[in-house]
């Protein structure tokens, strides 16, 4: 891997400052993958699409009954951004722990959550992941090592590598992922957690999906360096960059790098046996508005047309036609069945009661008796 050396020059109090290698970083990106290359069968790659569409239509869904007031309080979608959550729980094990911020339906549903215990959180209603007390921001499933779905911007990094250490400290052989927005990684909380990761050599991917915005502020506006992949550097963190649009690259990277982190596999920042967090930038995009509640006047109509074309659903939809690997007869089945899904978690959601109060003090601490419930 490339390293080159900055020149060696005197320090303020006279001293040399030792050669500074410059860290290397990887790109996932145009390498041409086919589904074969990367040992994935017609099945495979269908049951990825059909996963990226339930997302899609999930959230079209859910922006529908949010307009019908059925949903209440925040709203944010993860359209566009669904190559991501796909590849990367695809290219992972089902037991490797996931935490995100409150874009999080997809991932979850990546995962393998329920579609009506997730419609029905969205409802606020008592059947859904977090018993309709969470709502949008906070899904929750621990069966499928998915801790959440996390409101304060940031707040979620710490705890991912909490995760990571637990797999270490039980040797599970498990690598967490940690992800976050670009706007995340400008708070104290990516950089504590990051040092201490490092430090603690922790099985821990921490993952910047940089969709390009933090509620409308670009990335251009709100950094000194727009390259976010550099974030790992000062922890002495190997860094990859991952074209977020394309399935395939984000299926390999994360197959690629989760062992390397886990410690099975040399490369990065690592020998095989030696756990350790490798950062990740996955550049991506999202369709939609920050919330429901963005008008979006910070982005011309040109720039979302534009990137239309890159739209990772389309992207994949067309690579099976090419290759034979579906129909278009078979493929609309397929959207036809997702949407049959969505709409039987919708009816799910609508029959599920609402949390009765008695409900409220529950699942607030682990602790039963705690003295100051009564
Ligand atoms: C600590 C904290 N500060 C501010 C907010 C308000 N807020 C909610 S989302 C957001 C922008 C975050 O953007 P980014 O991390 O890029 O994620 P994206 O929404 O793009 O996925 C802000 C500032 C918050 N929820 N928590």
């Amino acid at each position: 891997m490339a390293s080159t050396q900055a020149p060696e020059a005197p320090s303020p109090n006279g001293t040399a400052i030792p050669d500074v290698p410059t860290p290397d970083v990887r790109f996932f990106r145009n390498s041409g993958h086919t589904h074969e290359s990367l040992g994935l069968s017609a099945d495979d790659v269908t049951a990825m699409y059909r996963n990226m569409l339930l997302q899609r239509r999930f959230e079209e869904r859910a922006a529908q009954m949010y307009g019908r007031q059925k949903i209440s309080g925040f709203l944010h979608l993860y359209i566009g951004q669904e190559a991501v959550s796909t590849g990367a729980v695809w290219g992972t094990r089902p037991d490797d722990p996931i935490i995100t911020a409150y874009r999080d339906h997809g991932l979850a549903l990546a995962r393998g959550m329920d579609t009506g215990a997730g419609m029905a959180e969205l409802f606020g209603k008592i059947d859904g992941c977090s018993r309709g007390k969470g709502g949008s921001m906070h899904f929750f499933d621990i069966d499928k090592s998915f801790y959440g779905g996390h409101g304060i911007v940031g707040g979620q990094i710490p705890v991912g590598v909490g995760l990571g250490f637990a797999c270490k400290y039980k040797k599970t052989g498990g690598v967490a992922m940690a992800f976050f927005g670009d706007g995340a990684i400008n708070q104290g909380a990516f950089h504590e957690a990051a040092n201490l990761a490092a430090l603690y050599k922790v099985p821990v991917l921490l993952i910047v999906e940089n969709n390009e915005y933090a509620m409308g502020t670009s990335v251009e506006r709100s950094r000194g360096d727009a390259n976010l992949w550099k974030s790992g550097y000062p922890y002495g963190m190997k860094s990859v960059v991952i074209d977020g649009m394309d399935l395939f690259e984000v299926y390999h990277a994360f197959k690629t790098i989760a062992d390397e982190a886990r410690g099975e596999s040399a490369g990065g920042d690592g020998a095989p046996g030696e756990t350790h967090p490798i950062f990740v930038e996955v550049q991506t995009y999202r369709y939609r508005g920050h919330s429901m509640s963005d008008p979006q006047k910070y982005r011309t109509k040109e720039e979302m047309e534009g990137k239309k074309n890159e739209d990772p659903i389309v992207r994949i939809k067309q690579y099976m036609l090419e290759h034979e690997l579906s129909t278009i007869e078979a493929l609309d089945e397929i959207d036809e069945s997702v949407k049959a899904e969505v709409m039987q978690a919708v009816e799910f959601a609508e029959n599920s009661p609402f949390p009765p109060e008695e409900t409220m003090y529950e699942d607030v601490y682990v602790q039963k008796d705690y003295p100051f419930i009564s």
